[in-house]
């Protein structure tokens, strides 16, 4: 970056400062992970330079051909990598995703039902204080408070009641595997488009250490920067009957330019997550947060559903006098980065929370094993003995340095 250290000195430090917390971090958010530099590369080029509105060979503007096969190479490994009919390479965004994929289906005013934010859900399935409830009549479902799953029955009866024109399954915090054809039945039954938001786990998806939404849902939405280990951005796979309707809701229904450097890097990551290597890796985030979650169940710590058949896990704190942002801080000043998160039955505030959420996509990133994962179990359980100190103690600074000058960022691990 010897351009950039001479031109904005202000903003080279910042990035700086921000690569060395991540590297002397341990990084626990479920939605974030590391890139390669291949994906980083192609971010940081030229092509950020071009404007081709509209799609490969249908563009509004000349001087496309190269960036046409750019966005083609993508689209054509996304469909690939996933057995898709379609893909949409161009949302900038899992949001704008969403939106897109919403209104070629339904208009603004139709009924829509998704799973409820503090039930894992995800802002954009209907909350409202997301467009997503503004625009459409959104109803919600949720998950048993006691066992922390989607109830079918439950989702089955709300459906039959309010008749969706658009049921979508997927969230932001749901640990555990979702009963695809369950919902496909469901949405038959009330004539709903069935979608499924995959962003959290479709690197799982495409290691096929989860199960595939693709073929069952009419649509699926994801981003390609969390399990998946792409650039930031969204991603559309639909069946082919709902091709038309989706381009033209991502273009021009909701967006302009589409982000060809960003396309380019998204090709990338589809090429890295066609590879043997990455289905090693996604199989190693699903058994580092079983291993984590059980290190943590062994501590004393209630996981809402129990568990994980994923890269995330739900920390209930409902039995301790602590609240997930008491924890989110404490962990924070010992370098250990989760998030404080809604748990269903939630009586806080979502500034507060009574639990947090912990995902393992990025410190396998970075090589981590099950072994480093019952080391940082115990880490958390120390700080959070603690937790009414805000802050760390000398034995778990010392031993999270000790753990990322171990695997290191951009070192020799699995993915960089
Ligand atoms: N906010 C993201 C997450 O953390 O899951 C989803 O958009």
């Amino acid at each position: 970056m010897a351009y950039l250290e001479k031109a904005d000195p202000t903003i080279f430090s910042l990035i700086k400062m921000e690569v060395e917390r991540q590297d002397k971090g341990l990084e626990l958010i479920a939605s974030e992970n590391f890139v390669s530099r291949a994906v980083l590369e192609a971010m940081g080029s030229e092509l950020t330079n071009k404007y081709a509105e509209g799609y490969p060979a249908k563009r509004y503007y000349g001087g496309c051909d190269v960036v046409d096969q750019v966005e083609a190479l993508a689209i054509e490994r996304a469909e690939k990598l996933f057995g898709a009919d379609h893909a949409n390479v161009q949302p900038h965004s899992g949001s704008q995703a969403n939106m897109a994929a919403f209104l070629a289906v339904v208009d603004p005013g139709a009924t829509i039902m998704g799973m409820s934010l503090p039930h894992g859900g995800h802002l954009t399935h209907g909350s409202k204080v997301s467009a997503s409830g503004r625009i459409f009549r959104a109803v919600q479902y949720g998950v048993n408070e006691e066992t922390g799953l989607i109830d079918m029955a439950e989702v089955r009866a709300l459906a039959r009641a309010e008749k969706p024109g658009l049921i979508i399954a997927g969230g932001s915090a749901y640990p555990r595997k979702i009963d695809f054809d369950g919902f496909r039945s469901v949405a038959d039954e009330v004539g709903a488009v069935f979608l499924v938001d995959m962003a959290h786990f479709a690197g799982l998806v495409a290691a096929n250490v989860y199960p595939s939404p693709v073929g069952i849902a009419d649509i699926v939405t994801s981003t390609t920067h969390k399990t998946l280990r792409g650039p930031r951005g969204g991603l559309i796979l639909c069946k082919e009957a709902f091709q038309k309707a989706v381009d033209k809701q991502v273009f021009p229904g909701t967006q302009g330019g589409p982000l060809e450097h960003v396309i380019a890097a998204k090709a990338v990551a589809f090429l890295e997550a066609m590879q043997p290597e990455f289905t090693t890796y996604a199989s190693q985030v699903v058994t580092n947060a079983q291993a984590l979650a059980d290190a943590l169940k062994g501590h004393g710590y209630n996981l809402v559903s129990g568990g994980t058949d994923s890269h995330l896990l739900l920390v209930d704190l409902r039995d301790k006098e602590y609240t997930g942002k008491q924890a989110e801080e404490a962990l924070g000043a010992a370098r250990i980065h989760v998030n404080k998160n809604t748990v269903p039955g939630e009586q806080r505030s979502p500034f507060v929370t009574s639990g947090f959420r912990i995902g393992t996509s990025a410190l396998t990133s970075r090589g981590m094993g099950v072994e480093q994962m019952e080391t940082i179990a115990g880490f958390i359980h120390e700080v959070l003995k603690n937790v009414e100190t805000g802050s760390a103690t000398e034995n778990v600074l010392n031993g999270v340095a000790g753990l990322v000058a171990e695997f290191p960022l951009y070192g020799k691990s699995v993915s960089v």
